[in-house]
């Protein structure tokens, strides 16, 4: 039976296996031959038909929910995957399960009361991109208790919720390529709610969402291939998209895009894009998922700046803004002057080290004012925008998966 285990249990449960499975390992006798593990080749999950890594070997990559003629077959396995391994007792991922960390090695499966329920009565392997998904199944994000944002707001104010229940959402991409939706609330046993969205991401060099920019009133996603692709993905406001439509080539020779709202007041949603040379460029929208020709915004000098954030409003004028972090952990306020340019820049207090993620999915604390976010291990910090252009907090009462390879946006 898997358990229905709230993230932070999880976490715990899976360290304890993790350590009682690391005397397992040591505790194995010295007989074993020598050369058989050694035959699981580098970064694979191996099955071995025999006790110590001998007969028959399967090699896996991913997840399979009937191991085939290695069903009910297997006395000693390798993990020297990256991923977690979920075994369980039957076919289509049923029975009991055995959690096994990443790269936890050599595994004899005989002997005891652990080898009767585990000695041949391996049916089928799931292999997961995080300790929680191999606990639950799925990646997850946990606001808390979250108040609804305010009925009313301007467009501006309502990025960050792909199915419109005026709650922010999370997007987040796993290292094994999958986009998953997290809605940031729990269902009725307690665990935080995810979609999967779909696989093969990773070939995805940027991804950002900032409202609608087609007209259909449902937020929408850009994603730039590693090709220069950009491709729009019209939201069907679900946490799903609908068929991807080509923007354009060429985008590899942007260093950030940011997907910022409407900048030039015309009531479309634009895109930022900073080139290799330090030139940031306005692309306004047409209303229907592209651009009309492009324009630079503002002055140079963006070369000193390693990530551009698009917060909607920050400062109560109406008119979309940008925060950009440079080099020395400064973060700055760039307002929007609802020309396409933006006024003078102006320092928030806090200071973001340059490998700290900083994410805008607009007001998540429920007051209708842009907040930003910044996820250290499994904490979410919340920097409360004060709709004047300044932050206070931190407070972190938001836990999401701590995996370090996952991307959040
Ligand atoms: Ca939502
Ligand atoms: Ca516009
Ligand atoms: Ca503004
Ligand atoms: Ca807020």
């Amino acid at each position: 039976m898997r358990g229905t285990i709230p993230g932070r249990r999880a976490a715990a449960t899976a360290v304890a296996l993790a350590a009682s499975l690391a005397a397992l390992v040591t505790a194995a006798p010295q007989a074993a031959a020598a050369d058989g593990a050694a035959r699981c080749p580098s970064g694979k999950l191996c099955l071995f038909q025999y006790s110590y890594y001998t007969g028959q070997m399967k090699t896996l990559t991913g997840s399979q929910s009937s191991l085939g003629t290695f069903n009910d077959k297997t006395s000693s396995l390798v993990n020297d995957s990256s991923k977690w391994v979920v075994a369980h007792t039957s076919s289509n991922f049923g029975g009991e399960t055995l959690i096994l960390p990443p790269h936890l090695g050599e595994l004899e499966l005989s002997g005891g009361s652990f080898g009767k329920t585990w000695n041949n009565n391996i049916g089928s392997v799931m292999m997961a991109a995080t300790e929680y998904e191999a606990n639950t199944g799925v990646p997850w994000l946990d606001w808390g208790p979250r108040q609804k944002r305010p009925a009313g707001l301007p467009a501006a104010a309502r990025f960050g919720d792909l199915n419109n229940d005026s709650v922010p959402d999370g997007v987040e991409r796993a290292d094994d390529g999958r986009l998953w939706f997290l809605s940031g609330l729990a269902d009725a046993q307690g665990r935080p709610k995810a979609r999967l969205v779909g696989g093969g991401w990773n070939v995805m060099t940027q991804l950002v969402r900032h409202g609608d920019y087609n007209g259909g009133g449902k937020e929408d996603l850009y994603a730039r291939d590693k090709y220069g692709v950009l491709w729009f993905y019209p939201g069907r406001g679900d946490g799903t998209f609908g068929a991807r439509v080509r923007v354009g080539g060429g985008w590899n020779t942007m260093y950030e895009i940011s997907a910022a709202g409407d900048l030039n007041g015309d009531g479309r949603s634009d895109l930022l894009a900073r080139d290799k040379a330090g030139v940031l460029w306005l692309y306004p929208g047409n209303g229907k998922g592209a651009f009309g020709h492009r324009k630079v915004s503002g002055t140079g000098g963006w070369n000193a700046v390693n990530r551009l954030v698009s917060p909607g409003d920050f400062n109560g004028d109406g008119r979309s803004d940008l925060l950009a972090r440079d080099k020395s952990r400064g973060l700055y306020l760039y307002p929007g002057n609802g020309k396409g340019g933006f006024g003078a820049r102006k320092k928030l207090p806090y200071a973001w080290p340059s490998d700290a993620p900083v994410i805008s999915t607009g007001d998540v604390t429920g007051d209708g004012l842009s907040d930003i976010l910044r996820p250290i291990d499994g904490q979410i910090h919340v920097y409360y925008g004060n709709g004047k252009g300044s932050i206070s907090g931190p407070y972190a009462d938001m836990s999401w998966d701590p995996a370090s390879r996952v991307r959040l946006f």
